[in-house]
């Protein structure tokens, strides 16, 4: 029996009431709460011995805030790892068998300035970078280098970031709720801040900047203009004081017309000299409280949301203004262009590149323009996003979703750095073949300075920040990849398991399967082939039927054209001709039906229910097939994680088990619902070999109302 259930035992019967034994049964067990930087005891003898070689002192040669959080995390990390307490010294002179930092001032080093080297030089290990930044980040490869056991004979490495801005959204509201958040409450507490800082935010910091992970906007794009008030500035302000010390810059969502809302002018145009003022004062306000404050991430006439376009101005207007307010300091303007029209004709997919690509080269050098990975919204699958490529004269960051509004919550696990991989790889072949959004994105390809790469956080106040245990992966690859998006999804996968489930190496391949085969899993039982499912609701229950909405574009048959005739969206020359905006190499790629990847093929076509495809099946069997293997291969990642359990923390493994059973349920509801909805239209019975739903249409609704309702 557990030390937690011990206890709850002795409180039921001494005290009669379980909710005093309430709180996480984490006494005996892995809470998540560390994260990746559980630091567990080196076990290999001759690794440890190596290290310990390397244990006489840390060398921190000047003061420095950033530096000093680099000694002390490696003091905590070298106490667990080796059992020795190392002391931190600024004088070591020529002393040899330490960890020593060291600030290279010299421009012979080609590393970019938050780069690092390690290597053994005079008995020492040495961690130079041209900035403290880099120290922490070099740091924390050492770590990383240790835990996973990894001798140190010949230790040299060098890394620098590919991309410049590598940042976090949370979009959290000023009341502690999340919009698709799946992991509780805010990590923000608003209304404690600035008297009380909680400490979970100083390990949020340590958790990013392991990362590499240097910017975070604290609030929801969809924002409240709350956060320009003084009484809020000095809130943020508390929370950059922390960010500070890990190389974290702290930035704001911004609501367009706060000019008007907080300031109390008559309009928020921005041309006019007024509001023009207004947000200057406002830059300069935020600048006196938080001197290295990051910038402003704006959402704007988009779903509803104030911008430019309320006073016939363009986006271009709207961000250059910002920009104008910020040209005294080092902060930047990042401006979304997820943008879509209630035009009952028009093509959401198209809609981004028509209000853009038309503004490129006018946007002021201090924004950056944030596309979403994929032309309409964080679809399990999505092609590219075609902006990518067609606005050579703007820099173009790219936004991921780490949450998982459209992937199951946090119930189902999808490991998601093939999502990010599969976009970041992508070819846009605008300058030729091999021009890849990654290319796009770290500037390589047009010469952009200012680089981006956001991930939409999935934390929250959930002791294990991210609701799932294995969503933490999807943190972990994201901030891994924004520092270097040429590693595989296999090699963050095994580094992550490794330092925060098991070292066991055959428990770790069980588990690194079942996470890289997990989201085409989840594809197969939720939008097989191409299928999309955007439409308005929770985005968790199965609603294929759903086809009322304020606007087209807000329901599900807009998305999937079910018809008696077949399924998918045309979007050749024959319908929305949505590919031309694409290059003529990646239109080939995706304009014949017959030639189309299964991934893509009702992404861009309506394709006839007896259609035979390259699989020899036909599409309705061909989407059976999916439904049914899909749902059914939950059982095998059930079964992987199983094969892991003897070297698992207890508490972690029934955790992830019982998500899986959740898993399971929901992923036969999705089948179900989708078969028996589409079966409506193709009027063919489920093909030999599965068995039919035993489950109506009708109560599958049913269920899914209960799951709809206020
Ligand atoms: C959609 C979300 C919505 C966000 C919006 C956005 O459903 O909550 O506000 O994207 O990115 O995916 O602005």
């Amino acid at each position: 029996m557990t030390r937690g259930f011990l206890l709850l035992f002795f409180s039921l019967i001494f005290l009669g009431s379980p909710s005093l034994a309430a709180g996480p049964l984490s006494a005996d067990g892995d809470d998540g709460y560390q994260l990746w930087l559980k630091y567990e005891a080196v076990t290999n003898p001759t690794i440890k011995a190596e290290y310990l070689k390397y244990t006489a002192f840390i060398g921190q040669p000047t003061e420095g805030k950033i530096l000093q959080s680099a000694s002390q995390e490696l003091q905590t990390g070298l106490k667990k790892l080796l059992g020795k307490t190392v002391n931190i010294t600024n004088s070591f002179g020529s002393r040899s068998g330490g960890i020593v930092f060291k600030i290279e001032t010299g421009a012979d080093s080609a590393q970019k300035p938050e780069g690092y080297q390690i290597k053994l030089s005079g008995g020492n290990i040495v961690v130079s970078s041209k900035t403290e930044q880099g120290i922490l980040y070099g740091t924390f490869a050492l770590l990383r280098h240790m835990q996973m056991q990894e001798t140190i004979k010949g230790l040299s490495i060098a890394s620098s970031p590919k991309v410049r801005y590598r940042m976090l959204n949370h979009w959290d509201n000023p009341d502690g709720t999340i919009e698709r958040g799946y992991a509780g409450q805010s990590l923000w507490k608003w209304y404690e801040l600035p008297e009380r800082v909680d400490p979970r935010y100083e390990d949020y910091a340590r958790a990013n900047a392991s990362l590499g992970i240097n910017g975070t906007v604290l609030n929801n794009v969809n924002a409240s203009a709350r956060f320009m008030s003084q009484e809020y500035i000095v809130k943020v302000a508390a929370v950059a004081n922390v960010m500070r010390k890990y190389g974290i810059k702290t930035y704001l969502s911004v609501y367009f017309a706060a000019p008007k809302t907080l300031g109390g002018l008559p309009t928020s145009d921005p041309l006019d000299p007024q509001v023009r003022a207004w947000w200057k004062e406002k830059v300069a306000q935020i600048y006196k409280e938080i001197p290295d404050f990051g910038g402003f991430l704006v959402k704007a006439n988009s779903e509803g949301e104030p911008g430019p376009q309320d006073y016939g101005r363009t986006h271009a207007d709207g961000a250059n203004m910002l920009a104008e307010a910020f040209r005294p300091y080092d902060g930047i303007v990042v401006w979304r262009a997820f943008v879509y029209k209630a035009d009952p004709n028009a093509d959401r997919f198209k809609a981004a590149y028509e209000e853009f690509v038309p503004l490129d080269g006018k946007f002021d050098p201090k924004v950056i323009v944030q596309v979403k990975n994929g032309p309409i919204d964080f679809q399990p699958r999505e092609p590219f996003s075609p902006l990518f490529g067609n606005m050579p004269k703007t820099p173009l960051g790219v936004e991921f979703q780490i949450t998982q509004e459209y992937l199951g919550f946090a119930t189902h696990a999808v490991y998601e750095a093939p999502i990010f991989k599969e976009c970041l790889d992508s070819d846009t072949f605008v300058n030729g073949s091999g021009s890849t959004v990654a290319k796009v994105v770290d500037g390589s390809l047009h010469g952009y300075a200012r680089t981006l790469m956001a991930g939409v956080a999935n934390t929250g106040n959930s002791r294990n920040w991210t609701g799932h245990p294995l969503a933490q992966a999807n943190w972990y690859a994201f901030g891994r990849l924004s520092w270097d998006h040429q590693l595989s999804s296999a090699q963050i996968a095994q580094e992550w398991v490794a330092l925060t489930l098991t070292r066991n190496q055959k428990a770790g391949e069980h588990i690194t399967a079942l996470m890289l085969r997990s989201r085409e899993i989840y594809v197969d039982y939720n939008t097989p082939i191409g299928l999309s499912r955007p439409w308005m609701g929770v985005h968790f229950a199965p609603e294929p039927w759903q086809n009322k909405g304020s606007r087209p574009d807000w329901t599900a048959v807009y998305y999937h054209r079910a018809d008696s005739i077949g399924l998918g969206f045309d979007r050749t020359a024959s319908g929305s001709n949505a590919l031309a905006q694409y290059r003529p190499e990646v239109q080939q790629q995706w304009n014949n039906p017959d030639k189309t990847p299964l991934p893509y093929l009702l992404w861009f076509h309506h394709v006839r229910w007896d259609q035979k495809l390259s699989t020899g099946r036909s599409l309705w069997e061909e989407l059976c097939t999916r439904f049914y293997t899909g749902a059914d291969s939950v059982v095998w990642m059930q079964q992987q994680w199983d094969l892991a359990k003897e070297n698992l923390d207890t508490q972690v493994y029934a955790d992830v088990a019982e998500r899986l059973k959740v898993q399971r349920r929901e992923a036969l509801w999705w089948r179900d619902a989708w078969v028996l909805y589409l079966q409506t239209f193709a009027r063919q019975p489920v093909p030999a070999g599965f068995n039919p739903p035993k489950q109506t249409l009708d109560e599958i609704k049913r269920s899914v109302n209960v799951y709809l309702m206020r």
